[in-house]
């Protein structure tokens, strides 16, 4: 058999540290750089005792029980009928517009309420027409700008690279935007969103974003109105469309949607209940999945580490929300729990040599190598092993295909680059920003997440497709740096603080003498740059697994979300409480 069951977790002792290894920091150039606090966090050897480092993270703040009692009544009739007659309604506005306006209008509008992935046919449909008869080059709307942005994004969203040139209309002699278009406020608001699916060398679209960047911020500082265009622009700047969180989205749109005058009621009442219903599903993916973190007992048994199977799961569903992956949510979860378990046991609490030691462990994926582990690494160890081969047991009953190498190469990788970061750190080691980057896309897990969820979402014929790692490891880079990026941002402050790895905005002003805002402003802008290379992907590559390169793309969203005012995911209390209630327990 593929699995090694323990016979059960709950009969474990409290967690003791018998292991005796010896660790003492090495001094080095710069170690005098660091706060003085650091040295007496190092793991090291007194008396007898590992002292060990602290994070503090706070224990979560949702109780198992009120988890466990959510029950929505958002499920089965009436609620199935209702929808299905309003879909039927929505899918006849579709068909019947008189206009490509009108069509385009209420595919954005179905977008931003999150119901678009009810009609996938009809938009796909509608969208490819329009493309193919060149509608947006040969329709004179000159001196329409919302229509041109509005067209150009709905298309480009759907991996129809309309050219950038489209925009040359609005641009006078000297080559910058005309002046009047400053007082289009909806046109720049749409030219705004458009702009961010750009590719690298598109220069019309980067000047768009930052003439309209520039201008909407002047609009929002002059004029404090709080109507429906003025807090879609607020919005905007703050985080534009094709960065954000969809089911977070959906949720604000729905609520805003609701105060525009001249909204569709079709629409507004869908848009709710359909939310509604999906929250009821997530409910249940939600409870699955804190059941099982609650049987493996690591929350209560490791102190030292994240205890956040809600923080957790709220991740699986930025990654994919639609009511069909439920398994993939309930299976990610478990990914996303032992990923921020062992994360810290390498960050925080182990020593350099038990940390080689489970390495070593994870590389052979052999329980013979249990033994050596001190007891809480056997916890780590076993509830990793039995999950993963659970996992690869599950594909491989379900479709026949195994999965096993793939799901281990992963977890190696990501334990040998965690061990480097650690090796580094007990070092004194600052990398170059370049060396650091190499290794921590990988380390921040994006890639261990994302493989593992192909296969539950990936067709059987895609899976046959034995090459896929080479296929996607471009977009799986790419939005794993977004994530790795977005998470220092947040979160790299405090890990110098309590002793960690430099990360890479300490790398870059290492290497290059800048001030912390410069690097900081460096980093952001290589966000901006990693997303034209996914955009970019995704027009050279039209008809690849769009579930899967949709769930990559997610992924770097939900990051920019997670991390979007200060660690998210460490940090129960900040913003993602209040997102919790809103997309988990609230309906609507
Ligand atoms: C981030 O924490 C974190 F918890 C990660 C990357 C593991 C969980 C992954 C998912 C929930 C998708 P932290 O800032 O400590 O990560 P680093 O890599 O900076 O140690
Ligand atoms: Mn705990
Ligand atoms: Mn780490
Ligand atoms: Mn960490
Ligand atoms: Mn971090």
């Amino acid at each position: 058999a593929l699995t090694y069951f323990a016979s059960s977790f709950c009969t474990l002792p409290t967690l003791v540290s018998p292991s005796l290894a010896l660790v003492r920091p090495v001094q080095s150039k710069n170690y005098h750089s660091l706060p003085p606090k650091v040295r007496c966090m190092v793991a090291t050897k007194v008396a007898d005792q590992i002292v060990r480092r602290s994070a503090n993270y706070q224990s979560s703040i949702w109780e198992y029980d009120f988890v466990q009692s959510l029950n929505s009544r958002y499920k089965g009739e009436p609620y199935t009928t209702q929808t299905r007659k309003l879909k039927a309604e929505i899918s006849m506005r579709l068909a019947n517009a008189s206009k490509p306006l009108d069509q385009l209008e209420l595919i954005d509008t179905l977008q931003r309420l999150g119901l678009s992935y009810h009609f996938v046919d009809e938009i796909e449909s509608i969208l490819k027409s329009l493309f193919d008869e060149n509608h947006i080059q040969n329709t004179k709307t000159a001196n329409d700008l919302y229509a041109t942005a509005l067209e150009f994004r709905l298309l480009r969203q759907h991996g129809y690279k309309v050219p950038q040139e489209v925009f040359n209309q609005f641009k006078n002699e000297q080559g910058s935007f005309k002046a009047w278009l400053r007082h289009d406020l909806k046109g720049m608001l749409y030219l705004y969103e458009a702009s961010h699916l750009l590719v690298e060398g598109e220069s019309i679209l980067d000047d768009a974003r930052d003439f309209t960047a520039k201008n909407l911020e002047k609009y929002v500082k002059k004029c404090n109105s709080s109507g429906y265009l003025s807090k879609l622009v607020s919005h905007a700047l703050e985080l534009p469309l094709a960065w954000r969180m969809l089911r977070l989205e959906a949720h604000w749109f729905i609520n805003v949607y609701e105060t525009k005058t001249d909204m569709e009621p079709v629409l507004l009442e869908l848009a709710k209940l359909d939310f509604n219903m999906v929250q009821a599903i997530h409910q249940e993916d939600l409870k699955h999945s804190a059941r099982w973190w609650k049987n493996t007992g690591l929350g209560e048994m490791l102190d030292f580490a994240r205890d956040r199977p809600m923080e957790n799961f709220l991740w699986t569903v930025g990654f994919i929300f639609e009511p069909q992956f439920s398994n993939c949510r309930r299976m990610l979860t478990k990914v996303n729990s032992l990923l921020t378990t062992i994360d810290d046991v390498y960050d925080v609490y182990g020593t350099l040599d038990e940390l080689q030691l489970f390495t070593d462990a994870i590389v052979r994926w052999d329980l013979n190598f249990m033994d050596q582990l001190p007891h809480y690494m056997k916890l780590c160890f076993l509830s990793l092993y039995n999950s993963v081969n659970e996992m690869a047991y599950d594909i491989l009953k379900d479709q026949g295909v195994d999965i096993l190498p793939y799901l281990k190469k992963e977890w190696a990788g990501v334990c040998k680059s965690y061990l480097l970061e650690a090796k580094w750190y007990y070092s004194g080691y600052t990398p170059t920003f370049q060396e650091y980057l190499d290794n921590a896309w990988v380390s921040i897990s994006g890639p261990t997440v994302l493989v593992h969820a192909y296969f539950y979402v990936s067709s059987q014929a895609a899976k046959e497709a034995s090459h896929f790692i080479d296929e996607y490891l471009d977009i799986i880079r790419w939005s794993s740096m977004i994530f790795r990026l977005a998470d220092d941002l947040a979160t790299s402050s405090d890990e110098l603080k309590r002793g960690d790895v430099s990360k890479s905005i300490h790398c870059y002003m290492h290497e290059t003498k800048a001030s912390e805002e410069k690097a900081r402003d460096h980093i952001k802008n290589l966000i901006r740059n990693t997303w034209k290379k996914i955009n970019d992907y995704r027009f050279v590559n039209p008809r690849t697994s769009q579930t899967f390169i949709g769930v990559a793309m997610n992924l770097a969203r939900m990051a920019q979300c997670m991390y979007q005012y200060g660690d998210g995911h460490g940090v129960g209390d900040l913003e993602t409480k209040g997102r919790v209630k809103s997309i988990l327990i609230e309906p609507l």
